[in-house]
């Protein structure tokens, strides 16, 4: 093949073959950590609609098959270490221990989550304690008008309440019917599906209701303030 003796021509064709694979959707992507997924073109979910007519996977995804950890600053993960302060604008602030959490109402959910570096898990299982059902209780004021997750070592994440007290929203302490792995932020962590991933902060330690916004940690920090996956809300 001429290609021998012409490299520069070669490689111009390889990269024909590549584009053409990928649009066919049979490339491959590789991830850190010796990870490969096929493209989601090959997925059928790629091209589900979810029962509110959103596509089922956001623009500028692709799929993988479990929850990738993203870091952070780890908190204490034992149970017998763990407070939740629902606190704010409210008349009944609670500081729950964890046997008062799991003594709540539990919901179990399947959902999908999208992480704003492009990775989505479709049909994760969580299980917890709705945000709604922590407002209800804490008797929230109707002044509310934002809830505040906040974390270890100071992390926070700004949710407008409407979305926050969706009943997909949950203080989440089990994944895939076990409790929540190291890095996936035990004992317990905030769940908000239908927000980019850093939204559900991890090794949560409170749940402040507030009239005023507070942009959080990546909010602060050149990411959207809403984070909505299907209007690439990626960057502020
Ligand atoms: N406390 C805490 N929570 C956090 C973070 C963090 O740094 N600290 N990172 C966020 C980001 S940027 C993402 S993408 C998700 C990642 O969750 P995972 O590691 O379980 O995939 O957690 C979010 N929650
Ligand atoms: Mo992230």
């Amino acid at each position: 093949m001429a290609s021998d003796k012409f490299p520069e021509l070669e490689r111009v064709i390889r990269r024909r073959t590549f584009l053409r694979f990928a649009a066919t959707g049979t490339a491959l992507t590789a991830l850190g950590g010796g990870t490969y997924v096929l493209a989601s073109t090959d997925d059928p979910r790629a091209k589900e609609r979810r029962p509110d007519g959103r596509p089922r996977l956001p623009p500028g995804q692709r799929i993988l098959d479990a929850l990738k950890p993203m870091g952070g600053e780890p908190g204490d993960p034992s149970p017998s270490a763990f407070r939740l302060r629902v606190h704010g604008a409210c008349d009944n602030p609670l500081n729950l221990d964890f046997a008062a959490l799991l003594a709540l109402p539990q919901t179990e959910q399947t959902c999908d989550v999208h992480c704003v570096t492009g990775w989505s898990v479709l049909g994760s299982k969580w299980t917890g304690v709705r945000v709604a059902e922590l407002a209800k209780l804490a008797k929230v004021h109707d002044s509310a008008r934002h809830v505040i997750f906040e974390a270890a070592y100071g992390y926070t994440a700004n949710v407008r309440i409407a979305e926050a007290l969706a009943p997909t929203v949950l203080v989440a302490h089990k994944h895939e019917g076990n409790p929540l792995t190291r890095p996936h932020g035990p004992p317990a962590r905030a769940l908000v599906p239908d927000l980019y991933f850093w939204k559900s902060a991890k090794w949560l330690t409170g749940i402040r209701f507030v009239k005023n916004d507070q942009p959080g940690y990546w909010e602060t920090r050149g990411y959207h303030n809403h984070a909505d996956p299907w209007n690439s809300e990626r960057y502020g």
